[in-house]
This record gives structure tokens, C-alpha cells and sequence, in this order.
């Protein structure tokens, strides 16, 4: 039997009547009805408008006309709002703390809080996340805590997500089904479809665990969106891509990054389902990724999800954004359709949010974010050997040994003797004696 490609499955039908069968003419690899006329296209909703955006509730806080809400109660709320909240928290302290030196790099996901929180709510917390670099918000929602944040961030010896080795914001934590953050933008893309064609296949996770692949729009503009896409529509598997389309790729504004209809156009060509939604409103994402989840489970096939949001932020602590932005452009986003004030005044609307709480849980999350940045300061990095463990398996290869054994005689050295080592040295846990340790290499 011929397959033909999905695009062409809604023709599947038709072609089953008669009078169709010969409209759809003798093409070799399409269904493709015939048509007499000489017409092209440029537009995705074939009636040349753009992408409608699906949104629930209006920028201050009101249910629109007709809107669909998801299913949802004061206490799933509050744990939302509370975990949007911890998400500025965060990033204000970090960001400073990178500022003064004591770490070494910082992404904020500030504007993002309601796309990464809401799709975070809606994924059942052993689906096998994928992000790119803003999705700590996700980690927190499944219980990583501030200390493994503190941790990672600090490249301490308490890091769980690499043992101190990697930049900050690059977590990582098998226990959460949060796969490593890895800088080569888009990586996550066609790896995803791999772990969700895997979860297919794995007995006990076949039509209950999908992969949810999270990038922001540049990254859309590598080859490895174009192959991940690819890749999860013809062998499909329950791939749940969520765009985040902030506005930026660094300097890079989005309307230089394509001149199509944003990300969401991409999905039908690939014969994926699609929606575009107010990343900026928090239920709106709630409700967009449940029912994306659902159709990723319902048909074993990837759905494609763009959540439209902006960048308020820098792209990064390496980054000024008024060098290529207007601080009134930044100020204006930050008031219009804020993703956080917007759900408190649908919070206090229903009853479920009031001022004083408000205050309560500003003071509590600072201190709570406070304490565990105190002690991350005093915890001290991994043993300095370490650093060669853990990068190939079975035996260690002859690369990892020399530099091993280069760095060990520098140690021998300069270690005890030249101050900018010595300062160097006493951030470590033994002080590198760990490698002066070992037995001999030869
Ligand atoms: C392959 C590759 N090219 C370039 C970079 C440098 N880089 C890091 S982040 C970034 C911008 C990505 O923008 P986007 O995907 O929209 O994500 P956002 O930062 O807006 O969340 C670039 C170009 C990289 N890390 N990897
Ligand atoms: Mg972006």
C-alpha cells in the first residue's frame, strides 16, 4: 500500500467518494484535489490572515467574551501565582549576586513567568522535559528546590544537575525528568523527538509520558528545528514542541529572524497540529499545553505550541538590551498584559488574592530565596580531580589523562607557592590535594 504524507490526510476522506477521487486526478505523491485555476498561496489559515492567538483573559485580568476557561481551582491558582512570583525573586537576587562576582553568569525569565508556569502546570510531572536555558520555572514547579538552584548556579559541591562543571542556569536533574540544559542552541529539538519515540516504545510509558521540548524562536531558525519537526511527524511520537516567541535572539529582533507567520506556520507544514496562544496569559497556556498534552497522548504525534511573549529582561547577564532597544519599548511591555499582575486581578476577582497576602508572599519568598543563597556562599566546590571524572565511560582515555596529569604538575608548582593559586585552591574541597594524591599516572 502507498503511504501518503500526513499533510495530505485531510483530502484521506474525501478521496473515498467518487466524484472526488477524479477531482484529485492521478497525482504520483499527493491527493492533492485538482483545481483549474492559477493560484498560489502564502498563508497557513487559507484566508491570508495571520495565525489567530488563543487567550482567556484580557489584560487586566477579565475572562474575554466566550472564552474557553481551563479547569481549574483556588488551590491549583495560588500554587501558579506563587510560583510566577518565586520566578522574579529569583532572578532579581541572582542577577545582582552575578553582578557582584560571586557567580559567573545568569539568565532571568523575566515577562516568561506566565508561559514557562503555566505549561509547567499542565505536563504531568514525569513527562521528559527538554529546555532550552529559561525553564528553571519548570525544575521549581516539580519540587528541585532553591538550594539545588543555589547549588548549580554556585558550581558548588552540592550540585546535583553536574558536579560543579557546568555555566549557571545549565540544570539538569534525572529525578525531575528535566534533561540537561546544553548551550548549542536547538540541540533539545530532534533529541526530544527521540525521547518521546523512546517513551513510545518503553512499556509502563507508551500512552501515558510524552517529551515537552521547549526553544525560543531564533533557535527555531536552526537546522535542528526544521529535523526535529521532521523527524517526530514521520516517525511520530508524542512530542509536545512549545515555542517560546519572546521577541528576541539576543540582539536579534524577530521580525529579522523570519518573514512567515511567526513559528505556528511551521507546524502544519509538517503535518503537526498547531496553536498559537497569549504566552502572557498564564490559563490561556494552562489550557493551550493540556489540550496539546492530550493530543500527543490521543494520537501518538507531536503538536506544536507558540506561546507569544517578550523578553523584558537582558537576553543574559553578558548582555545590555537598550543597545539595541528602546527603554520605552521595555517599560511598555512590562505594563502591557503583564503576565503576573494580570493573574492577581484575576486571583482577587474570584476572592482567592488580597493585598496582604500579597505582601506575606513577597517577604516570604525573599527570605526563603536569601537563606538558601547564604548557604550556597559558604559551601565549597567539588574536589579539583573532579574535573577530568565522568566525560567518557569505561576506561579514561589518553586526552583526559595528559591534561589530568599537566594540570597536577602545574599544582606541584605553583600550588602551594604563587598566591593567585593558593586563593584559587582554597575554594575547592582539599584544596586540589585530591590529584597530589593519587598514585602515580606512569
Ligand atoms: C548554535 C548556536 N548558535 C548561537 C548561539 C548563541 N546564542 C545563545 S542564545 C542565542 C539567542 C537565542 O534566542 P531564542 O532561541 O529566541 O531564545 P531566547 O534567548 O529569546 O529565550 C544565541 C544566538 C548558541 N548558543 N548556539
Ligand atoms: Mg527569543
Amino acid at each position: 500500500m502507498i503511504r501518503f504524507p500526513a499533510i495530505s490526510r485531510n483530502f484521506s476522506r474525501q478521496w473515498t467518494t467518487r466524484g472526488l477521487a477524479t477531482a484529485a486526478g492521478n497525482l504520483p505523491n499527493s491527493r492533492s484535489p485538482i483545481v483549474a485555476k492559477l493560484k498560489f498561496f502564502n498563508s497557513v489559515t487559507g484566508s491570508d490572515e495571520l495565525i489567530p492567538t488563543y487567550r482567556v483573559l484580557d489584560g487586566v485580568g477579565k475572562p474575554i467574551d466566550g472564552a474557553e476557561l481551563p479547569e481549574i481551582d483556588e488551590k491549583l491558582a495560588r500554587r501558579l501565582y506563587e510560583n510566577m512570583q518565586l520566578l522574579p525573586t529569583l532572578d532579581n537576587i541572582l542577577y545582582n549576586v552575578q553582578r557582584q562576582g560571586k557567580i559567573s553568569f545568569y539568565m532571568t525569565a523575566h515577562g516568561e513567568e506566565a508561559t514557562i508556569i503555566g505549561s509547567a502546570a499542565a505536563l504531568a510531572s514525569d513527562d521528559e522535559v527538554l529546555g532550552q536555558y529559561r525553564e528553571m520555572g519548570v525544575l521549581l514547579w516539580r519540587g528541585f528546590g532553591l538550594d539545588n538552584v543555589m547549588a548549580q548556579c554556585f558550581g558548588n559541591a552540592e550540585d546535583t544537575s553536574g558536579k560543579g562543571r557546568q555555566m549557571p542556569v545549565h540544570f539538569g536533574s534525572p529525578k525531575h525528568h528535566f534533561h540537561t540544559i546544553s548551550s548549542p542552541l536547538a540541540t533539545q529539538i530532534p533529541q526530544a523527538a527521540g525521547v518521546a519515540y523512546a517513551l513510545r516504545r518503553t512499556p509502563g510509558r507508551s500512552s501515558r509520558s510524552i517529551a515537552a521540548c521547549y526553544f525560543g524562536e531564533g533557535a527555531a531558525s536552526e537546522g535542528d528545528f526544521h529535523a526535529g519537526l521532521l523527524l517526530a511527524s514521520t516517525i511520530p511520537s508524542p512530542t509536545l514542541f512549545i515555542a517560546r516567541n519572546n521577541g528576541f535572539a539576543i540582539s536579534t529582533p524577530s521580525t529579522e529572524q523570519f518573514y512567515g507567520d511567526g513559528i505556528a506556520s511551521r507546524g502544519p507544514g509538517y503535518g503537526i497540529d498547531t496553536i498559537r496562544v497569549d504566552g502572557n496569559d498564564v490559563l490561556a497556556v494552562l489550557g493551550a499545553i493540556r489540550e496539546a498534552r492530550r493530543r500527543c497522548l490521543d494520537q501518538g504525534r507531536a503538536v506544536l505550541v507558540e506561546a507569544m511573549t517578550y523578553r523584558v529582561g537582558h537576553h543574559s547577564t553578558s548582555d545590555d538590551s537598550f543597545a539595541y532597544r528602546a527603554r520605552s519599548e521595555v517599560d511598555d511591555r512590562k505594563r502591557i498584559d503583564n503576565p503576573i499582575a494580570r493573574f492577581r486581578l484575576f486571583m482577587e476577582s474570584q476572592g482567592w488574592w488580597n493585598a496582604e497576602e500579597e505582601e506575606e508572599l513577597k517577604a516570604r519568598l525573599k527570605a526563603d530565596v536569601m537563606k538558601a543563597f547564604k548557604k550556597a556562599e559558604t559551601v565549597k566546590k567539588g574536589e579539583l580531580g573532579e574535573l577530568f571524572t565522568d566525560v567518557y565511560g569505561g576506561e579514561e582515555p589518553w586526552n583526559i589523562k595528559e591534561h589530568r596529569e599537566e594540570l597536577t604538575g602545574l599544582l606541584r608548582k605553583y600550588g602551594e607557592v604563587w598566591e593567585p593559586w593558593r586563593t584559587e585552591l582554597a575554594r575547592f574541597k582539599n584544596k586540589g590535594q585530591d590529584l597530589l594524591k593519587r598514585p602515580s599516572d606512569s
